[in-house]
């Protein structure tokens, strides 16, 4: 039997920020707000393991795991459904999606745009409706500030309002203002970062890590796709290829169980019993898929 929980939207707060720094990031102007930008990145850059677990391969893989993580949000509130995560050759990683994009417009008593709030206030994600993250980890959700704060360079391209808008940081902090560029007619977001080697014990990911996380999401929200290409040089297969996986499950949890049970020996009946159930507002969602197979071990599988 398997069983799903939904993704619990609530704003626990961080438990390393004082309630000093959560005024004012919301209360300050606009020298005191880039004051305390700098102490904010500065915290995560002073104990990177209080925002991301550690600094080993694990927190290295988190950094991914918190920029697709927007992306999933995008995709269940209905507006993304393409998730294109790409290993660069010179040690980047970028993730694409097709979402409405992060606002780029001035946020009042900040006076700058959206977009650069969300990537240098710590947890600034959820006053703009991308945070409260849901997860089943416990350590996601910290906010891709924390990801700026982590990484040498961040270079992040909205497609939105008609234009596309870039901007580039360096350890955090913005090396320019935001460029409003061409016009477009596409949504999306695409950010690239490079993790911050003197950081990071390692700075290599793990396709294997990488694929079976997503796999597991993709599983978890019906109908979205998520592509990971590896364009690492020596990563590429024997014609020089990238290496590149897409899951895609229409299905949602039930394909789960197919997938669970064609490695299980026979199936008892032919189709996996799907239900769900959701409150009115849709805070909270249940949904279970189960499929009786001929093995002895039972197999229960719970997403909160
Ligand atoms: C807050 C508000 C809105 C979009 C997002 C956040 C957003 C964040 C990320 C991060 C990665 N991809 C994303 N896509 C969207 C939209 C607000 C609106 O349009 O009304």
């Amino acid at each position: 039997m398997l069983c799903q929980r939904g993704r619990f939207v609530a704003d626990s707060g961080n438990p390393s920020q004082t309630p000093d720094q959560t005024d004012q990031a919301s209360e300050s102007t606009y020298t005191g707000s880039n004051i305390q930008v700098l102490e904010g990145l500065d915290a995560v850059r002073k104990r990177p393991g209080m925002y991301i677990g550690s600094t080993g391969e694990r927190g290295l893989h988190h950094l991914v795991q918190e920029v697709v993580d927007n992306s999933v949000d995008e995709a269940m509130a209905g507006y993304a459904d393409t998730i294109d995560v790409t290993l660069l050759a010179d040690g980047a990683v970028r993730v694409v999606d097709n979402g409405r994009g992060i606002p780029v417009d001035i946020v009042p008593g900040q006076e700058k745009p959206a977009v650069e709030v969300v990537l240098t206030v710590l947890h600034a994600g959820g006053k703009f409706g991308g945070g409260g993250y849901a997860v089943s980890g416990g350590l996601h959700g910290v906010g891709v500030s924390v990801v700026n704060a982590l990484s040498t360079r961040l270079a992040v391209e909205i497609h939105r309002d008609g234009h596309r808008w870039t901007q580039d940081y360096k350890m955090g902090a913005p090396t320019a203002a935001l460029v409003k560029g061409e016009a477009t007619d596409r949504n999306g977001t695409t950010v690239t970062f490079w993790a911050d080697p003197d950081i990071f014990e390692t700075t290599v990911y793990s396709f294997e890590t990488l694929s079976r996380r997503f796999q597991e999401m993709a599983f978890l929200n019906k109908g979205l796709s998520i592509a990971l290409t590896d364009e690492r040089p020596e990563h590429a297969d024997e014609d020089g290829k990238p290496l590149s996986v897409t899951y895609k499950y229409d299905g949602g949890i039930a394909d789960f169980v197919t997938h669970l049970n064609s490695r299980k020996g026979e199936v008892i009946h032919p189709s996996v019993i799907d239900f769900e159930a959701e409150d009115k507002d849709k805070a909270i969602s249940v949904e279970v898929a189960m499929q009786w197979n001929s093995s002895y071990t039972e197999g229960v599988y719970s997403f909160a």
